[in-house]
């Protein structure tokens, strides 16, 4: 075997690389975990903005792998604040005595594969060169910022944010006149608060989003109570959904259903708030009748809600539901009805330029003391990207995924022998509950290294056919559903010049069964050498 510092390198200490690292270390292999940030934690510890928390409820939005820790931990809400999740990291880390094995504030430039030895050489930019047998990327599926290239931006003098590395110390905007660019879920999240501070806040909305009310509020013991002693049902439960949450997809179609049936429906889901919304049948997003109807009835919320009848149409989308990622919100709309707040439609009149101390729009310049970027990231294949990976014949993977990303099973790449990637494009991922996504994939890499050692094999590749098959089938699922109709980032239409590939997997449940066939049959379109 080559000589190595590590059996594994781990890039990045989110929920995923946390995780990782346990559940390797805990089986007998070597690991070494790099993380870019000053502490663990990855989403939770850079996206700090004002209402940061998570829209998957609290109990589903954690580990499962240990009994002990999913019951000792109490989550105090419905929905869990940034600031308490990045608690329950820390208390992960400290349980597991994980630091030790964490290096933080070091970024991976690079990690290239060593045909003849097996190994990968990992270079972190201060120059400092590792090796390992494996590297496992946990870097992330939302972690890559996009800050959009405004004309005039390096002229803006006045404080810039981006939602997705917010200071620690929190700026302050009371007496500021604030502009926010972009209303996705970190807009529509701290659009509400910043509002109630800044003298005025301009929100540039480009398109407007669909949101469900999160109506969050402290747990009910007996719901916790009962949860928690029904675990391991409860999570049994949400695997078998096509989204890894429980309450997922009413099977009856909307079109089954007359006009009233329908209401009464919709209106139970917008009652219960959150995600679940779009589960109120099953055929919402395949069928674009059906989708319309759901669409229809969170327009007239929006009219409800919004006093102006101009600003709710506005702020009412025309886009499919659910198309773009729903957003939950807490008083989103409402905050319309302020008089300190102005919504500026980008999509009909575009931002021109950002000047000195403002934003020059329709040949306005409306000035600013704080400009917010809520204008998302480079998803799923960003972060990737940002490192110089090198795999067979020193063939980088930017280069690979030039035309769209291309994954067998979202976990290993043709070409790149002994890497994986945690909830890499190509799975369920960002379409599922993050959490048992994660944590199935780090448990499939666990146990996919422990087959290697036992079976003394030394290298483990996905096979160029398997890849192109697994592609196509992702994209013809994703091509039976209403999701390639929009400009989302699921399909890279987010930046500028990113080809337009569909990424994420659709079908939780479908997804697991593939993975667990895979390995029955010996790893199936996987190439290994002994
Ligand atoms: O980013 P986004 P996000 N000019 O890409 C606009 C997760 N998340 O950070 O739609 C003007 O959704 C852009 O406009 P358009 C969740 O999965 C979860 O909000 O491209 N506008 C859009 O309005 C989520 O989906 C939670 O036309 C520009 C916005 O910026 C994902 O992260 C909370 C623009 C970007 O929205 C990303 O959410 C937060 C431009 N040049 C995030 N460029 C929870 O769990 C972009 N925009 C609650």
């Amino acid at each position: 075997m080559a000589q190595t510092d590590y059996d594994v390198v781990v890039v990045g200490a989110g929920f995923a690389g946390l995780y990782m690292l346990h559940k390797l270390r805990s089986n007998g292999f070597s690991v070494r975990v790099y993380e870019a940030g000053s502490d663990i934690g990855g989403t939770w510890f850079w996206n700090r903005y004002p209402g940061a928390r998570c829209d998957v409820e609290s109990l589903e939005y954690s580990y499962q792998f240990s009994e002990e820790l999913q019951q000792e931990w109490e989550w105090s809400e419905k929905y869990a604040t940034q600031g308490e999740i990045l608690t329950y990291v820390n208390h992960v880390a400290d349980r597991f005595d994980l630091r030790k094995d964490i290096q933080l504030n070091t970024q991976i430039k690079s990690t290239t594969y060593d045909e003849d030895e097996n190994a990968w050489t990992v270079r972190t930019t201060e120059g400092a060169v590792i090796r390992s047998s494996y590297c496992v990327m946990a870097t992330g599926c939302l972690s890559s910022m996009n800050i959009p290239k405004i004309p005039g931006l390096d002229n803006y003098k006045k404080p810039t944010y981006h939602t997705g590395n917010w200071p620690h110390e929190e700026p302050d905007f009371t007496g500021k006149r604030v502009g926010i660019i972009g209303t996705g879920s970190s807009g529509v999240q701290s659009i509400p608060l910043i509002a109630e501070q800044a003298d005025h806040l301009y929100v540039f909305q480009r398109t407007p989003s669909y949101a469900i009310p999160a109506y969050n509020g402290p747990y009910d013991p007996d719901y916790v109570r009962d949860r928690k002693e029904n675990y391991a049902h409860y999570r049994a439960e949400a695997k078998k959904s096509r989204s890894g949450f429980l309450l997922s997809v009413n099977d009856a179609n909307a079109m089954d259903c007359d006009g009233q049936e329908r209401e009464m429906t919709y209106e139970a889901r917008w009652t219960r708030g959150g995600l679940t919304f779009l589960g109120a049948f099953n055929d919402l997003l395949i069928d674009k009748t059906a989708n319309d109807t759901a669409a229809e009835f969170v327009r007239r919320k929006i009219r409800k809600v919004v006093e102006d009848p101009e600003l709710a149409e506005k702020l009412s989308p025309d886009t499919v539901i659910g198309c773009k990622r729903m957003c939950v919100d807490t008083n989103y709309y409402q905050t319309y009805n302020r008089s300190n707040v102005t919504l500026r439609n980008v999509r009909d009149t575009p931002i021109e330029e950002l000047t000195e101390d403002g934003i020059r729009q329709g040949g306005e310049e409306i000035k600013l003391d704080a400009l917010v970027f809520a204008t998302g990231f480079d998803a799923m294949t960003g972060a990737l990207s940002k490192i110089d990976i090198r795999g067979r014949g020193g063939r980088s993977l930017k280069e690979k995924w030039a035309e769209g990303a291309k994954t067998y099973l979202g976990l290993a790449i043709f070409g790149f022998p002994n890497m994986f990637i945690v909830t890499g494009p190509g799975s369920p991922s960002v379409l599922a509950n993050m959490m048992p996504a994660i944590e199935h994939h780090v448990e499939w890499i666990a146990d996919c290294l422990i087959y290697m050692r036992n079976s003394e094999s030394r290298e483990i590749e996905a096979v160029d056919k398997a890849e192109e098959n697994w592609v196509r089938h992702t994209n013809e699922i994703a091509g039976n559903s209403l999701f390639p109709t929009c400009n989302s980032w699921y399909l890279g239409a987010n930046i500028p010049g990113k080809p337009r590939v569909f990424m994420p997997y659709l079908g939780f449940q479908r997804y697991l069964e593939v993975c667990e066939q895979v390995v029955e049959k010996g790893y199936e379109g996987f190439s290994l050498k002994p």
